[in-house]
């Protein structure tokens, strides 16, 4: 059988306050993705700590921290084929909205470089170190 992969993706709380998960998930689905685990929840300051340690002195840093806790995210865990966490990323688009081609999520749905609505993880990697960090019961030791 073909290797599985799996990636996290987070719907951040403008998302969530918006009403569009369902359209986020859903254009991962109808890709052929499959949905393994999924979840509305606050994330504490201390895990969004640990999240995103690599950007911890960068001048976003505070506005990213108090964004990704105010409110509740949806954290989804999506399995498809190797090379998944990189078919999320292009269906995601640029960081950057005002980059972010037509058609991708941020593309078609964010306008904010702060509020773009979507996260996921950018490479095999992080991939296992973030599901590790929010759903540990789903990565072998
Ligand atoms: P991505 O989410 O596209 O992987 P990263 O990992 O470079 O982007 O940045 C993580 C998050 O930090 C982004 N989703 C965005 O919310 C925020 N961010 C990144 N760069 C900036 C910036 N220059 N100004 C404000 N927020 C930023």
């Amino acid at each position: 059988m073909e290797p599985r992969e799996s990636t996290l993706v987070i719907c951040k709380p403008d998302a969530v306050e918006r009403g569009l998960v369902g359209e986020i998930l859903a254009r991962f689905e109808r890709r052929g993705l499959r949905l393994v685990r999924a979840e509305l929840r606050s994330i504490s300051k201390e895990t969004a700590a640990q999240h995103y340690a690599e950007h911890v002195g960068k001048p976003f840093y505070d506005s990213l921290i108090s964004h990704i806790t105010r409110s509740p995210a949806l954290l989804a865990v999506v399995e498809g084929p190797e090379g998944t966490w990189q078919i999320v990323r292009q269906m995601m688009g640029a960081t950057n909205p005002a980059q972010a081609a037509p058609g991708t999520v941020r593309g078609d749905l964010a306008v904010s470089m702060t509020e773009n609505v979507i996260h996921g993880s950018d490479g095999p990697g992080s991939a296992r170190r973030e599901i590790g960090l929010f759903f540990p019961d789903l990565v072998q030791a």
